[in-house]
């Protein structure tokens, strides 16, 4: 048995069995956490890892069980620095920490990803901060990752390695392990190209993504940008640009001194929900029954309107506030007919202006509530928690309106999650174009999240939508959602990372 190598190993029962095969893990996926969390029983009262619910993690347990598979990550809560990372197993997954001290989760997570990337690669919605020691924890923490990939992977084996906290990680891998096939996916957007030209360190990290052989994006728009960057800041050949709709990956050649060249694909992989599961989750007899609860507490509203999201700056959860707020002011809604959910995660709450923006949203909901709600009648439900995976598809097959106002979002699961569970057919989508999921979307009702009289009149169509209107407009956005799931981005991404046809012959046609 080995021990974890974190503080919370003397809460949670060790973790069971070994380990790693002699030979190592043939397909790593490397993200900056595990796809595990740490929570107390109600019943013993012992913090135990479970398996976070997530579509990725879903999505990726059939290639991980067949390769050999095996998840480096961070467990999320902070250690002594330097320890060292031990494998275990939970359930079927081998995993693999990387422990973070808490000056590392300072600077890598906190400062470069979370207040640097994170506002950069949104549109500038908040000024990132440029900090040189945040910087220097970035590389250090990367290289952490790096090392540990490095020493797990098979000879030959496929790493996977997810989003903006480990961009360094491809070429510091490669440099370790040239055997290996290496792919990164970004599960944010990328920004368009002058603002990237911010960064003090835009070349290091254009550098470190060009150590993969596969570089995947959401929009072939991020992909794009992506190129340009590579060719004017590291140099790179573009070979065959990256098309319109993103059906082609583009071919960048990079100058290598031994092998002379070596082609780094570049393409757009639009991301989804397992569509299948969600579909079958929201049929059930207790989710239905759970939906209607629901409907009844909430004193049988004519309407519903729902947002689920993160607590995040990007999200736009005051724009819709303020949209709903405006509305009734002018009484083109009325509280007595229409009740609001927002549920609202709570997300990097060390981070201030998360906690300032919790704060407004807070007082805007009160505003509204004060205004129009009455006794056991609030016109917002406001709860800054997570639901489970039940209650959320009881939340969406209860919401006659879903609202998703992200003001930039890479996907936005929550809009695809929630066509998923329509199998009635019912139910309107109020979706911003600025969220990736508006490319496929386009029976919503796409509005643009910084013109508010649009998003108004977006939510009124919504609410006032006829029963044929919301039928035809569901059974389009159903036909998307369930043919292009999380299982076929995670298939597509890994045939084409996979594709070693030379560059310059056809690859094989496939049915
Ligand atoms: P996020 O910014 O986290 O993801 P999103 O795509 O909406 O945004 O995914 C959120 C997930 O968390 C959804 O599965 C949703 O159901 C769940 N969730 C949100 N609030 C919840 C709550 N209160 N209770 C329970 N579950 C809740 C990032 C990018 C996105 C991109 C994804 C995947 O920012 O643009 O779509 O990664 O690539």
């Amino acid at each position: 048995m080995n021990p974890l190598p974190m503080d919370a190993a003397k809460e949670a029962p060790a973790p069971q069995g070994a380990l790693l095969p002699a030979s190592g893990a043939g397909l790593v996926v490397v993200a900056n956490r595990l796809p595990v969390s740490l929570e107390q029983s109600a019943g013993d009262g012992v913090r135990r890892w479970r398996r976070s619910p997530g579509g990725l993690v879903n999505a990726l347990e059939p290639f991980l069980r067949t390769h050999r598979g095996a998840w480096v990550g961070w467990p999320g809560t902070a250690g002594p620095a330097g320890t060292p990372a031990h494998a275990w197993r939970h359930e079927e997954l081998i995993l693999y920490p990387v422990a973070l001290s808490a000056e590392e989760v300072d600077g890598f997570y906190e400062g470069f990803s979370n207040a640097t990337l994170w506002p950069l690669y949104h549109d500038v919605i908040m000024p990132p901060r440029y900090r040189r020691s945040w910087w220097d924890a970035y590389v250090h923490v990367n290289r952490r990752f790096a090392q540990a990939t490095a020493d797990i992977s098979a000879p030959g084996a496929t790493v996977w390695v997810q989003d903006y906290q480990l961009q360094l990680v491809p070429a510091m891998l490669r440099e370790l392990r040239p055997d290996l096939r290496i792919g990164f996916f970004l599960h944010i957007p990328f920004p368009p190209v002058e603002l990237f030209m911010q960064v003090p360190w835009r070349t290091q990290l254009v550098q470190g993504l060009l150590g993969a052989d596969l570089i995947g994006f959401h929009r072939p728009g991020g992909a794009r940008n992506f190129q340009w960057l590579a060719r004017r800041l590291a140099g790179v050949r573009v070979e065959r640009p990256v098309s319109e709709v993103g059906a082609e990956p583009g071919l960048l050649g990079v100058a290598e001194p031994e092998s002379g060249r070596r082609v780094v694909k570049v393409g757009a992989f639009p991301i989804s929900v397992d569509a299948a599961d969600l579909d079958r989750l929201a049929r059930r007899g207790d989710v239905q029954r759970r939906a209607e609860q629901i409907r009844a507490e909430l004193g049988d509203p004519r309407k519903i309107i729902l947002g689920v999201d993160r607590l995040d700056y990007t999200k736009g959860i005051d724009i819709r506030l303020r949209a709903l707020h405006e509305l009734l002011a002018e009484g083109r809604v009325s509280a007595e007919s229409t009740t609001m959910v927002q549920i609202a995660t709570p997300s990097r709450e060390r981070v201030d202006h998360y906690l300032r923006m919790r704060e407004d949203i807070e007082r805007t909901v009160g505003r509204i509530n004060g205004e129009f709600g009455r006794v056991g009648r609030p016109a917002v439900h406001y709860l800054h928690t997570s639901v489970g995976r039940e209650e959320l598809a009881a939340l969406y097959c209860a919401a006659d309106v879903m609202l998703v106002t992200p003001l930039r979002d890479g996907m936005n699961l929550v809009a695809k999650e929630y066509v998923a569970c329509r199998a009635d057919l019912r139910g309107a989508l109020v979706l911003s174009e600025f969220a990736g999921a508006a490319a496929e979307l386009t029976s919503a009702f796409q509005v643009n999240p910084y013109h508010l009289e649009e998003v108004k009149s977006g939510l009124e169509k919504a609410l006032d939508i006829s029963r044929a209107e919301a039928g035809r407009r569901m059974r389009d956005l159903r036909a998307q959602v369930l043919a292009h799931d999380v299982g076929h981005w995670a298939r597509s991404f890994l045939t084409t990372l996979g594709d070693r046809t030379p560059v310059g012959e056809p690859a094989a046609r496939t049915a």
